[in-house]
């Protein structure tokens, strides 16, 4: 994948008929904050409307001499017209140039007009669609610098930001998956420019050497992150009479601000995207009767590329598994509402729509009292918060024990002195409603779940 370093971005996005304006500013908004986390400034933007965002160099000719300008490129392919390219060859061979024209009316706008001073000049194009292997050596060819989509830049912060070994393999099998068909040949065409392990076999070409050790390498990563997977599968199972609270959501809508500020956890909080890719899973703290874990974990976006929701599927079955989901929502960012439909449907993509769950709408503070009333009125079931309010946070705490607390059932349990050890594990596990001693030993009146209830009455039975 292209290096990157601190430098000046363009955007490109193209409206097809099926977005509106409004979808098209909001996912250029977050294609900026997706950009910016990689540390780039971003110093323009193109956007054409299209019939479809399938062409070969994606923008018509006028609009890709105006993007040209941005980056000092040719602003052509050389001996190309442009054509579809709806099933794009997997691998990147010479321009599209099979003369089929394109005709759109938007091919004959005139070039916006842009005028640089050199430091402002693009180093990078970063467009707002998935490009298929050929689109995108077609535009690099044209503009003359690197050029990544939406996917790449998704996996190159996931890249950035996985932290532990589960995260790390998820990711590298991403973006192993996500460069191989990209791969073209270098060095003059039938030689590799750099050398690496392992030989070429007979009839071998570099290309096909690579996509080779491409292969292996995934088939390593895979095997490595199913052993990983049984791991968490069994501390799944061990916590499996536990109640657990799920938190998931649009990435940024503050999951991990509220992890925090429920179980005093120092997982990390930042404005970036994807900030977190790793699950953390505490106990509420202070600690409630009956205990509850609570976990926190990656965020959803649009178009998040399929193979890395596949990736995070171990991640994500924590979600599926969870006793209670909470999506937590960012209510003061104007698209909310998608984000939050976003997030269910990539839940229910690793199957966890049975769950039960309650709707979090995070950033109250950030709302005017009108548009809190409106919400209200729209969301009757949901949690109003903000994730600095201690009243806010003892609100929610209250939820998710009324929540359990519907399922338990109430009662009596008579503990002898001698078996105190079961005491510990009752006041552990289970709410205690009154409790009196009389000569044998302790009377206790109990609110639990009836797993919990059943395990103790086994206990004191033997
Ligand atoms: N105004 C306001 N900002 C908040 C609130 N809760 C969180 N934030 C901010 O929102 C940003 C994102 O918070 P995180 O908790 O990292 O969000 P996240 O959902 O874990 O994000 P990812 O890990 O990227 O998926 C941070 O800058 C937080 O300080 C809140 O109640 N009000
Ligand atoms: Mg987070």
């Amino acid at each position: 994948m292209t290096t990157l370093s601190q430098s000046r971005a363009v955007l490109v996005a193209i409206q097809t008929p099926r977005v509106t304006g409004e979808e098209l500013d909001s996912s250029l908004h977050e294609l900026t904050r997706l950009v910016k986390t990689l540390g780039y400034q971003v110093v323009g933007q193109v956007t054409q409307k299209r019939s479809s965002d399938k062409f070969s160099t994606v923008l018509g000719q006028g609009k890709l001499t105006e993007l040209a300008r941005w980056t000092g490129g040719p602003g052509t392919m050389e001996a190309s017209c442009e054509k579809p390219v709806h099933n794009a060859p997997l691998t990147q061979g010479a321009a599209e140039s099979d003369g089929v024209e394109d005709v759109e009316e938007e091919e004959r706008e005139e070039p916006g007009e842009v005028s640089l001073n050199p430091h402002q000049q693009a180093e990078i194009v970063i467009v707002d669609c998935d490009l298929s292997p050929s689109q995108l050596s077609n535009l690099e060819r044209a503009v003359g610098v690197p050029v990544l989509d939406r996917t790449g830049v998704i996996i190159e912060i996931f890249s950035r930001h996985a932290r532990t070994r589960a995260a790390r393999l998820q990711v590298e099998i991403a973006r192993l998956n996500y460069l191989a068909p990209r791969l073209r040949e270098t060095g003059g065409g039938r030689e590799r420019q750099s050398g690496g392990i392992g030989g070429k076999g007979a009839g071998e070409t570099s290309l096909e050497l690579d996509k080779r050790r491409i292969r292996d390498r995934l088939k390593e990563l895979r095997t490595e992150l199913a052993a990983i997977g049984d791991e968490h599968h069994t501390r799944r199972a061990r916590r499996e009479n536990e109640l657990t609270v799920a938190l998931v959501g649009y990435t940024n809508a503050g999951k991990s601000s509220l992890m925090r500020a429920m179980t005093g956890s120092e997982v990390l909080v930042a404005d970036k995207l994807f900030a977190t890719l790793d699950t953390t899973i505490r106990p509420l703290y202070p600690e409630t009767r009956p205990k509850v874990l609570m976990s926190d974990t990656v965020g959803f976006i649009k178009k998040l590329p399929h193979d890395l929701v596949a990736s995070f599927k171990s991640t994500l079955d924590e979600a599926a598994c969870a006793s209670l989901v909470l999506f937590v929502v960012d209510a003061s960012d104007p698209s909310f509402r998608s984000q939050f439909e976003v997030t269910r449907k990539v839940l229910a993509e690793v199957g966890a729509t049975d769950s039960p769950s309650l709707l979090v709408l995070n950033k109250q503070d950030r709302l005017g009292p009108e548009e809190i009333v409106s919400l209200q009125s729209e969301y009757p079931d949901a949690v109003f918060l903000c994730t600095r309010s201690k009243d806010d946070l003892t609100v929610l705490r209250e939820r998710i024990m009324a929540h359990f607390e519907r399922e338990m059932v109430d009662e009596e349990l008579h503990i002898p002195f001698t078996a105190q050890k079961i005491l510990a594990d009752i006041r552990a596990r289970m709410r205690v409603l009154s409790e009196h001693y009389d000569a044998e030993g302790l009377t206790i009146r109990v609110r639990s779940t009836p797993e919990h209830l059943t395990v103790i009455k086994k206990k004191l039975a033997r």
